[in-house]
């Protein structure tokens, strides 16, 4: 029972119900998988699964030149080496995961963090040129929740000042912008697959290369820059994902649409119930998207809700509701960026402002409506209950 708000228990989950939950396709057929890699003792580096997986998921985005990752961070990382950006300074967003600014310093790049738009909490192009210095190689900007960024502003940019633009695309698999995939967008693009993710190969990545040679270039890359059996073209890494996780990829795939359909179920749900309780945004839709509704975020606001965002995300977990704060705290408060100019929070105010009220509500094909809008009543309630 809540402590504080026994008034309220009807809304109490008897289990967690976790901000996501990954997509499982069939034991059975899992297994039959698992016995054809047992057969073929064909376990890495680019056997059937993995040439299958890459075909498939090229066929489903609509792109031509993928290639497969043993997850999206070492993707990110080569990315950077593919367009041979290993020195100097990258413009990019306080507002994502770690891994975003991470790539950059194990590259030996300085992250120059930018502020973010008010709407779509992504790279603000207004302030991205302002920032732009000698020591500029690109702009590595992160499609947050999957909504894209401003790409045509983005692109001018980078035209006009002879940049790379490189999307970190974690959270957009399947999103489509303008009719095609967003993941086609920039010099280089990066999706996660890892389990979190709407669609998963337990962990793994890609990056959607621009021509056949960078995609020839990836490969060799992420297999140590091996090019044949006495040729190294150069320092590569180990990003090969195995034939296990390609095989779960597969399978994952043929629920991807049912998966999509039924989140945007729930985000239309909450998009109706929300909209009625004061002090809860939620960011706006735009005709030219199709959402993938890999993440439902809100913001709260205190003086109106009731309830601080902190606040709200302790109380849920009362509830067995386990929200998340993505993103919080922002990259550039973390000791190892916090003391370069760009990343002073007076430079950064809207991801500030952001960071201190977002809250992503739980969301999964697996999530029942019903308990949807268990979680709307439960918003309301603890609105009412703060009158
Ligand atoms: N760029 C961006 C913008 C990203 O968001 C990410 C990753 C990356 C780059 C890096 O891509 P990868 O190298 O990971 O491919 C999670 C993920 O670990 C992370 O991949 C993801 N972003 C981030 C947004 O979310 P946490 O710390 O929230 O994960 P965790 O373990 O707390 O999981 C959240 C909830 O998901 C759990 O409460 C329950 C559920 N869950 C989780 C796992 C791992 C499951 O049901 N099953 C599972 O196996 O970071």
């Amino acid at each position: 029972m809540s402590a504080t708000y026994p008034h309220l228990d009807r809304y109490r989950f008897e289990e967690p119900i976790y901000v996501t939950r990954p997509t499982m396709p069939e034991l059975d057929e899992f297994q039959e998988s698992l016995r054809r890699i047992w057969e073929s003792q064909q376990l890495t580096n680019a056997g059937d699964f993995h040439r299958e997986l890459e075909e498939r998921l090229a066929e489903y985005l609509g792109v031509e030149h993928l290639s497969l990752f043993c997850n999206g961070t070492i993707a990110l990382l080569v990315a950077l080496q593919l367009l041979r950006i290993n020195s100097g300074e990258v413009i990019t967003t306080p507002f994502t995961f770690p891994a975003t600014p991470h790539v950059l310093y194990w590259n030996r790049i300085r992250p120059v963090f930018c502020d973010v738009e008010p709407r779509t909490f992504n790279l603000d192009p207004a302030r991205v040129e302002e920032l732009i210095s000698p020591d500029t190689k690109a702009i590595l900007a992160v499609h947050v929740y999957g909504n894209p960024c401003d790409v045509d502003a983005l692109r001018a940019i980078a035209d006009r000042h002879g940049l790379h633009v490189i999307y970190d695309a974690a959270h957009a698999f399947g999103t489509r912008f303008r009719g095609r995939s967003l993941a086609g967008y920039g010099d280089v693009s990066m999706l996660s697959f890892h389990a979190t993710k709407l669609f998963s190969t337990l962990e793994g990545g890609a990056l959607v290369a621009k021509t056949a040679a960078q995609k020839q270039r990836t490969d060799f890359l992420k297999n140590f820059g091996i090019a044949g059996e006495e040729t190294v073209i150069g320092p590569g890494i180990n990003g090969k994902m195995n034939e296990v996780q390609a095989a779960f990829g597969l399978l994952q795939l043929r629920l991807t649409e049912r998966e999509i359909a039924d989140r945007a179920e729930i985000a239309r749900i909450y998009r109706t119930r929300l909209e009625a309780i004061p002090g809860i945004d939620c960011i706006p839709t735009t005709a030219e998207v199709e959402e993938n509704h890999a993440y439902f975020p809100m913001l709260v606001d205190e003086a109106v809700y009731g309830m601080s965002r902190d606040q709200l995300h302790t109380t849920l977990k009362e509830f067995n509701v386990v929200t998340r704060k993505y993103f919080f705290p922002l990259c550039s408060t973390y000791s190892c960026y916090s003391a370069s100019a760009s990343a002073r929070p007076e430079n950064l105010p809207v991801a500030h402002r952001v960071a201190s009220r977002i809250l992503c509500l739980p969301i999964f094909g697996g999530l029942s409506t019903e308990a949807a809008e268990t979680i709307c009543e439960l918003l309301a309630g603890l609105h009412a209950a703060t009158r």
